[in-house]
């Protein structure tokens, strides 16, 4: 009887300490099952980028991808976010060069989507994003951090963060070298329905027409691209700034576009380059 009384207790206690060890030990592989599946996806995020960046960069005959993705990746990776300059980006610019595609060359500024849409549907006009560099990271963010070779692609600083960050330092450093080789006819689309469309924050302002060179660019064709409502014309204060900013000997010339009438013209592709405007 003494031994009965003594036995459910123990039995009892032997009973929760089994549970509790179970519970213990399949919240330890939950853990582990969590951390791991988390692992992998943070990995993913850094082969996602490669992969894009690679599948994209196939699609330029005779390139070595795999070198410039190295080239690519040692300007930002082990290195403070906030601290990539513009010239870290040299190597890579070194390794994918531009060619130069005289008179067909064409900027923007704060008319990508446009730009882009007249471009895709006639084979007239080269962009930044038409050329390796500009079209395996186009859309895309990426930074590393220090003590660590990953590259990452979620909590990274934004456009305004800060300035060196890694992705404002690339479209920084290969707009440069887009503009650096810019020859003969140069056309850049600009943007009529805000105030100022030669913002002097711009990429186009800041970067690239400080480095149209006269002994290279002839003329520097302005499309200001207007809608309905247009708010802007050719005779626009900022862009009397541009012509000031631009190197003696460049010839400057502006045309008010419609944005119907770019459309218009993307349809009929028949017609020659440069008949748009
Ligand atoms: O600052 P922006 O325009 O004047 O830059 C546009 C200018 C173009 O002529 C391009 O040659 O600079 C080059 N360029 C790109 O090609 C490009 N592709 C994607 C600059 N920026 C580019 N991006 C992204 O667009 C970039 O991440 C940044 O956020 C914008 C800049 O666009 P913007 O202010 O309209």
């Amino acid at each position: 009887m003494e031994h009965g009384e003594f036995r459910g207790p123990e039995k009892r206690r032997r009973r929760r300490c089994l549970v509790l060890s179970v519970a213990l030990f399949v919240a330890l592989i939950l853990i582990i099952i969590v951390a791991v599946v988390l692992g992998l996806t943070l990995r993913q995020g850094s082969n996602e980028l490669k992969h894009i960046f690679l599948d994209r960069c196939q699609k330029f005959k005779d390139s070595n991808c795999e070198e410039i993705w190295d080239a690519f990746q040692q300007a930002y990776v082990n290195r403070d976010p906030c601290q990539v300059p513009m010239e870290a980006y040299d190597p890579l610019v070194s390794v994918a060069s531009f060619k130069p595609s005289c008179n067909r060359m064409m900027f923007w500024s704060k008319t990508k989507d446009v730009v882009h849409d007249f471009t895709e549907k006639r084979d007239c006009f080269v962009t930044l994003e038409d050329t390796l560099l500009g079209s395996v990271l186009d859309g895309l963010t990426w930074c590393g951090k220090e003590g660590s070779n990953e590259t990452l692609t979620t909590g990274c600083p934004g456009w305004t963060d800060c300035d060196n960050n890694p992705v404002r330092s690339f479209w920084n450093r290969i707009s440069a070298a887009f503009a650096d080789v810019a020859c003969g006819d140069v056309t850049a689309m600009l943007n009529g329905s805000i105030i100022t469309p030669f913002s002097p924050t711009s990429i186009f302002a800041t970067i690239e027409v400080k480095r149209f060179t006269s002994t290279r660019v002839s003329n520097l064709n302005v499309v200001l691209v207007t809608q309905e409502n247009a708010v802007t014309n050719c005779t626009n204060a900022s862009l009397k700034n541009l012509q000031k900013e631009l190197d003696k000997g460049i010839k400057y010339n502006c045309k008010e576009v419609s944005e119907s009438q770019l459309e218009e013209c993307s349809s009929h592709p028949e017609k020659p380059c440069g008949a748009c405007w």
